[in-house]
């Protein structure tokens, strides 16, 4: 209690000794009402609604933070600059799989077809030689997966946007988003349209050369260098196009809805 008193004395009257004592209490002091703030804050965000009804989603506030940012960063970012490419020689070999959601076993890829539905409802379908048949492009450029690893990687199909105008998807492609989903719907992406008929996004059917391995997305997926690779959807069974965003896989478990490079 003693002690305690000289918390409301001047320094000038105190000994070297109660001054020390007085500022070592007065830092412990700020110190746990800080870390208290700190440990309050953490709870107050836990309780907080998640952005989504699934398990999984974010907190609210730490969904509006993410909002911010995209403003920011989608209207300077990926849409329009060219990822950096790079020679044959370094590509890898031994190409990373990542990501198995909606690559099950229980798909027939002789059944596949590619469905493509139009804004006014009608479906259509294609096959693998229907988008062979448009020219071939090709990319090496580094993948970026989210997760922190990325891996020089080279890639052929047709540019979406080349897919969009030979098959006269023109009034679709004015819609501000795309919707791709894997044939059991297990995943799914947004793109917006300026990413998707970005010259280097592909509609990808071939890696190194050689048909896409199954567990990198046989028969096509897409492969859009301006995006992490959450956005590069394997093994694509539907497309269609919208105003709003359409739904997303990753979005929905707390990533960023661009997700732009
Ligand atoms: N259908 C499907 N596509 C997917 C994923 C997935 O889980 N399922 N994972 C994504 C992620 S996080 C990455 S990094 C890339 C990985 O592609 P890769 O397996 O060819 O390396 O695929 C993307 N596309
Ligand atoms: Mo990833």
């Amino acid at each position: 209690m003693i002690f305690l008193k000289t918390l409301f004395v001047k320094n000038a009257k105190l000994s070297v000794e109660e001054i020390i004592r007085k500022k070592t209490f007065i830092s412990f002091f700020f110190f746990f009402i800080l870390i208290g703030v700190g440990i309050e804050s953490w709870k107050w965000l836990w309780v907080q609604p998640l952005d989504h009804g699934i398990q999984g989603g974010i907190q609210q506030p730490l969904r509006t933070i993410l909002n911010a940012n995209e403003k920011i960063f989608n209207k300077t970012l990926s849409s329009t600059h060219l990822a950096k490419t790079y020679p044959v020689t370094e590509a890898a070999r031994k190409v990373r799989v990542n990501g198995n959601v909606g690559m099950g076993n229980d798909f027939d890829p002789a059944k596949w077809k590619l469905q493509v539905v139009k804004t006014n409802g009608d479906t259509l379908f294609f096959t693998l030689d229907d988008i062979k048949k448009l020219p071939k492009t090709e990319i090496i450029f580094n993948f970026k997966c989210i997760e922190g690893w990325n891996q020089i990687t080279w890639w052929g199909g047709v540019k979406f946007a080349d897919f969009i105008k030979y098959y006269h998807l023109e009034n679709e492609a004015n819609l501000r988003y795309v919707g791709m989903s894997t044939p059991d719907e297990e995943y799914y992406v947004g793109i917006d349209m300026p990413s998707a008929i970005h010259p280097q996004t592909l509609l990808c059917y071939e890696m190194n050369r050689q048909p896409l391995p199954m567990n990198q997305g046989y028969p096509l997926r897409l492969i859009i260098p301006v995006k992490y690779g959450i956005k590069s959807i394997k093994r694509i069974g539907t497309i269609f196009f919208s105003n709003d965003r359409p739904a997303d896989y990753w979005f929905e478990r707390g990533y960023d809805y661009y997700s732009g490079l």
